[in-house]
């Protein structure tokens, strides 16, 4: 079987990149090329390059593996995207990605990528834990090995932020501008997280350069959504079969897709309204509604469907108890945002909830139940803070959160362990160590983490029961009756 390259001659009902790839100059440099940027940025990126052209191509940058290099270089950046849902699957070659660096294998290339003068974006899908952000203090984490690491030895970097900072020094050395720094991580006002962790490692490392950044850089907030599973098996037999090319780099997804973006960019960007983006003046709302709702409701039957045997969200979706807390959550979570502009939160939880059914999709509640702290306070914690400031029903956010706790014993229902896959995983692993299956000890301890659980919670004697309550009959009763007894209530 022959890969896919750009010799490719797709059937006539595949869409392919329309227009000059390698004519269009390099304009974006993407830290953290995915699956869920290739499934993204990267169409909205191919769209609008179709549509009206541009020097847009985008040099991808993966800080940590080569794997994704190594998919997508021997394809000249080539992949197929599926479309899937219960009408059936759509596919699509992708071209917006040029080629892909590898950062720990050569740094010096990347930190080239980011100094060129033709780059005008930097645009970053490092997941919540790549940011190197401290919770307490909402800044850098300058404690942080890696941090630590970068802000010792600023010219070598390995962080994001470090790379961006060092680009930033260089170009302003070399007399160019800067360029505008695009989080499209699940984080609250992403861009002014950003923008305070580069300002923080800016004046640690290099005193003067802040000012500067101040003047020549900008960091819009962005709101991003669609769902990604993991590549399988079945997606690459599933393009061979469609296209008759073997594709090592192709994803799969589900056809909703939607990126609200603050249109604040210091030197142009491509016309990605062409693929449907939205540009509004503030996407804090829109932010927070999808971190509560979407992001809230999947993190809560990630680690209670994993552990009650759901190893699918749709197979949550499929008994009518889960479902029913799902769609209970999202009212909750709803509950405790304020309007949100042309949005009705009822037809935004029923269409949620449809996606979350799409029987087409295989998204595995293991993969949403990782890296469970990094995601917890801006999903369900700051959700039940508002919750209980506002007299407003917790239970949801109890239910969500004892089920973390639950899953951060390591062991399921059958006895066989699994990885946490969390930064925090030391720690968790010593306090559930010590707590054991006593539920009190258990939720106590891990509320007491340095960091985690905000005061209004932690001190909270209604909250701290209705937590511990239903941890004691996960505990005790298993997963499938406590979700059971929860959808009575
Ligand atoms: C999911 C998200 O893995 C997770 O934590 O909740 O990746 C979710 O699928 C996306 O945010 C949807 O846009």
């Amino acid at each position: 079987m022959t890969r896919l390259s750009r010799e490719f001659k797709a059937p006539e009902d595949i869409t392919t990149p329309a227009y000059d790839r390698a004519g269009a100059g390099r304009g974006i440099v993407h830290l953290g090329v995915g699956a869920f940027h290739k499934a993204h940025q990267a169409v909205y990126t191919d769209e609008a390059l179709a549509a009206g052209g541009g020097d847009w191509m985008t040099t991808g940058v993966s800080l940590r593996s080569g794997d994704v290099a190594a998919g997508l270089n021997p394809q000249d950046g080539l992949y197929t995207l599926i479309t899937r849902d219960g009408s059936g699957d759509s596919f699509r070659v992708v071209g917006s990605i040029g080629e892909v660096l590898v950062a720990p294998q050569d740094p010096e290339a990347v930190l080239k990528a980011l100094t060129s003068p033709a780059t005008r974006i930097v645009s970053l899908t490092i997941t919540e834990k790549g940011y190197g952000l401290d919770p307490k203090s909402g800044g850098l984490d300058t404690a942080r090995e890696d941090v630590a690491g970068d802000l010792d030895n600023p010219e070598n970097p390995r962080t994001a932020v470090g790379f961006i900072v060092e680009a930033l020094r260089l170009r302003r050395e070399s007399g160019l501008g800067g360029f505008t720094a695009l989080s499209c991580d699940n984080l609250p006002s992403n861009g002014h997280v950003l923008r305070r962790l580069v300002h923080d490692y800016a004046r640690a490392a290099r005193p003067g350069l802040s000012d500067w950044i101040g003047d020549h850089v900008t960091f819009p907030s962005t709101m991003v959504d669609r769902i990604t599973p993991a590549s399988t098996d079945r997606t690459y037999a599933d393009v061979e079969a469609a296209l008759g090319v073997e594709d090592l780099a192709a994803v799969e997804t589900e056809p909703f897709t939607q990126w609200v973006v603050e249109d604040d960019f210091v030197a142009g960007r491509p016309a990605w309204e062409k693929g449907g983006a939205i540009f509004a003046d503030d996407v804090a709302p829109y932010e927070k509604m999808k971190l509560r709702m979407l992001n809230g409701a999947h993190s809560m039957l990630a680690y209670s469907g994993f552990l009650a045997g759901r190893p699918l969200v749709r197979d949550v979706m499929a008994d009518a108890d889960h479902a029913k807390l799902v769609a209970r959550h999202m009212k909750a979570a709803a509950a405790t945002l304020d309007p949100v502009p042309g949005i009705d939160l009822g037809d935004y939880a029923d269409d949620l909830q449809t996606r979350f059914a799409n029987p087409a999709m295989a998204h595995q509640t293991y993969q949403i139940a990782m890296d469970g702290t990094q995601k917890l306070p801006q999903r369900l914690l700051e959700a039940a803070v508002t919750a209980v400031e506002r007299r407003q029903p917790i239970d949801a956010f109890a239910f969500a959160v004892a089920a973390w706790m639950r899953y951060c014993l390591g062991v399921a229902e059958d006895g066989s362990s699994y990885a946490l896959r969390d930064p925090r995983e030391t720690e968790i692993a010593a306090v559930a160590g010590e707590a054991g299956r006593d539920p009190g000890r258990l939720a106590g301890k891990l509320t007491e983490l340095p960091g985690l659980f905000p005061a209004a919670l932690s001190g909270h004697a209604e909250w701290r029961n209705a937590v511990k309550e239903r941890l004691s009959t996960m505990l005790t009763d298993g997963m499938r009756t406590a979700i059971a007894r929860e959808a009575q209530e």
